[in-house]
């Protein structure tokens, strides 16, 4: 009896000490890192399910690379729900076939599961080419990761847009612009000789959801990587990417004929010019035979471009469409505004672009930030969207926070991206059917973190915004549902709890840091935490100030006739749907109207009092996150629920912060009082103001 019970118990302690093994690994690698490819053990009904199911990945022994990482992906991945290695035989197979003679989109695929004579099912993923079957194993391994079950999977899709594409802004030297996360992951002094298995993760998680396109390089572009030295680095990484379906690309500077080479002038006409891209282009190709092409900022923040040759940036986008040869594309970007003169900064690409329309060669894409100023919580659509009917478009996002609280808290940019891609231009088509066409890219938000993004909710961020490339149609919801299932937990009390706050995160932002259409009001060259009092940079649109137009009358920038008139660049639609501050939506008010602070809004209040209230639904919004958080500790991995429970509490100071900072400004010029029962801010305007950030990342 007592042999037996102390048996029993070593046998005990041995299961418990094994089970905490095994949670102590698991909670090594509940860092982030494995993103939304966890592959968490599948529990309960789910479980029995695949187990039952006894999934087989038939090893088509292919040579195509593609395929080999695809079967290599649903074994990890299956290896993960199920909690073992897959079967090798006497199960349900899971055929790749990629090659099914299938005309479509380049990366389409089905997958369903049929049942054979045996009475056992068989999952078929088929595709016209092995990166669709790739995308369809990932798609695959998404819904079971979900718990669906397997002998019910019915699969088929096609990407909505050609290019879906990454930009990162990563420097040479390791350091990224506008970059929270860390170093660059890209590692320019040990390539080519080592390739970290970073990369080789990196772009799992691109192909997951469909990502295509790299440029790795800062738009603010060193000619470094127009070098022989660089050649063999970005062939080494253009190799690890082919089999996963990714098209390297790198922002060029336009005048790296001068810088790199040797010529006295980058004139997009001269021949000698001419001459040197097509030859650079040429050993690219030599070297790395997709090579996407170049992006380029020309003629924007002081980067050089053809104006300064008196040239259009059409017959500077056009010499380098020639120079690549329909090969390989040029996307030009439409991010500019002049360094001298004044109009309305929102105004300028559109009146440098809009007559340039038809003149675009055609490789040649023109990348346009979704709002016509830059990234900010909340901007209308830019207007160029749907104005240039023969010019090819790509519309340009940005993944990383540099306007939205950078890497902390919780940012969900699925519901901005929505808004842009769902506006209808007014020109007989949305947003999203403008650039479905071309394409997409977003701003890179990666970094040498171990989570890789700063912030464990800035993933859903990289993921939401592959999954709008691959398809606009997806709802915010349905993408947070996703990723939170695939990263954290598909218990359903869990989901139910997180998804909403998700969705309601990016309002919450805008109603802390820039309300009622408000916007730019971000410290200047670091871009966080608020400095609306701003005024004496050297150019006028650099300042708060301008975007704000606040003095002891009113507040708001009017962009109608009787100001900038930038409302008279969108369609007559759309116009007349801004052009009444009585009937619009306020979301946008004071981006287009300038209004008295006893203006009466619509839900009664004045100016005033909205915006006061609006700044208190953001702040407590961000409470009311950090305290949910809190009870939701039971479904969280301690090391990711910690981590997320310090940025939330750093959330709530900088909501705080925006608030009291903007009061204490506006208060300064319009002496109001606050509404009964409203606390002050917590310091006087001068606390806020002297306030600096010398070590701010980014
Ligand atoms: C702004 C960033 C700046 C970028 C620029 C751009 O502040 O760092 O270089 O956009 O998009 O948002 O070119």
């Amino acid at each position: 009896m007592m042999r037996g019970r102390s048996l029993v118990n070593r046998i005990a302690a041995s299961i418990a000490a094994l089970a905490l093994l095994m949670a102590g690994h698991a909670a090594t690698a509940e860092d982030g890192y494995a993103l939304w490819l966890r592959y968490a053990p599948l529990t309960g009904s789910a479980k029995e399910r695949l187990d039952q199911f006894n999934p087989v990945v038939v090893q088509t022994g292919e040579a195509d690379p593609s395929v080999k990482v695809a079967e290599e992906e649903l074994r990890r991945g299956l290896t993960g729900l199920l909690g073992h290695v897959p079967a090798s035989s006497g199960g349900s197979p899971i055929v790749l076939a990629c090659n099914d003679g299938s005309s479509g989109a380049r990366g389409h695929f089905n997958v369903a599961a049929h049942q054979q004579a045996n009475g056992r099912s068989l999952l078929a993923i088929s595709a016209a080419d092995s990166v669709g079957c790739l995308y369809g194993a990932f798609a695959l391994l998404r819904e079971l990761s979900l718990g669906r079950d397997p002998a019910t999977v019915e699969l088929a899709q096609a990407p909505a847009m050609p290019l879906r594409m990454l930009d990162h802004w990563d420097n040479p030297d390791g350091t990224v612009e506008r970059g929270y996360a860390g170093r660059s992951i890209f590692d320019w002094w040990h390539l080519p000789e080592e390739l970290s298995p970073r990369m080789i993760d990196y772009a799992r998680a691109n192909a997951s959801i469909g990502i295509n396109g790299v440029v790795v390089n800062n738009v603010n572009a060193s000619p470094l990587f127009l070098t022989e030295r660089y050649l063999p680095k970005l062939k080494r990484l253009a190799d690890a990417w082919r089999p996963y379906g990714i098209r390297l690309y790198i922002s060029v500077r336009f005048s790296a004929p001068i810088e790199v080479g040797g010529l006295k002038t980058a004139d997009p006409l001269a021949p000698q010019v001419k001459a040197w891209w097509k030859a650079q282009a040429g050993k690219l190709y030599q070297a790395i035979p997709d090579f996407g092409g170049f992006l380029v900022k020309a003629n924007s923040e002081g980067q050089p471009g053809p104006q300064d040759y008196h040239r259009t940036h059409a017959q500077g986008a056009n010499m380098l469409a020639a120079a690549l040869g329909n090969r390989g594309t040029v996307i030009w970007r439409a991010f500019v505004y002049a360094s001298s003169g004044e109009t309305d900064r929102v105004k300028q690409a559109y009146e440098e672009f809009k007559p340039l329309d038809g003149k675009f060669a055609p490789n040649v894409i023109l990348q346009v930030k979704n709002g016509p100023l830059d990234f900010q919580p909340r901007e209308p659509f830019h207007p160029l969207f749907g104005a240039m009917p023969h010019t090819r478009m790509m519309l340009e996002a940005q993944i990383t926070r540099e306007y939205l609280g950078q890497a902390t808290g919780i940012v969900y940019l699925a519901p901005l991206w929505k808004e842009v891609l769902d506006a209808p231009t007014g020109h007989g088509a949305t947003v999203a059917q403008v650039i479905e066409p071309t394409g997409m890219a977003g701003v890179a938000n990666t970094g040498s973190d171990r989570d890789w993004t700063g912030d464990q909710f800035d993933q859903a961020n990289w993921y939401a915004f592959g999954r709008l490339a691959w398809s606009p149609a997806l709802s915010s919801d349905q993408i947070a549902r996703e990723w939170v299932g695939q990263t954290f937990s598909r218990n359903p009390n869990f989901v139910r709890q997180l998804v909403p706050m998700m969705l309601s995160s990016r309002q919450a932002v805008v109603d802390y840091m820039t309300p009622l259409g408000l916007a730019h009001q971000m410290g200047t060259g670091h871009h966080y935490g608020p400095a609306p009092w701003v005024c004496t940079l050297d150019r006028p649109e650099w300042n708060p100030c301008y975007y704000n137009r606040a003095d002891a009358e009113g507040i708001g920038f009017d962009r109608t006739r009787s100001g900038s008139d930038a409302l008279a660049q969108y369609a007559p639609s759309v116009a007349a749907q801004w052009a009444d501050p009585r009937t619009m939506d306020e979301n946008d008010l004071l981006w287009f109207h300038h209004l008295p602070w006893s203006y009466r809004t619509q839900s009664g209040k004045s100016l005033w009092d909205e915006l006061i209230s609006r700044y208190d639904r953001g702040v407590a919004a961000v409470d009311s996150m950090a305290r949910e958080w809190q009870t939701l500790q039971p479904y969280v991995d301690h090391e990711r629920f910690v981590d997320v429970a310090s940025s939330l509490a750093i959330q709530r100071k900088e909501a705080r912060w925006w608030r009291d900072a903007s009061i204490a400004y506006w208060q300064s010029l319009n002496h109001l009082p606050l509404p009964a029962g409203e606390r002050p801010p917590e310091h006087s305007l001068s606390y806020y103001e002297a306030l600096e950030f010398p070590d701010a990342p980014g």
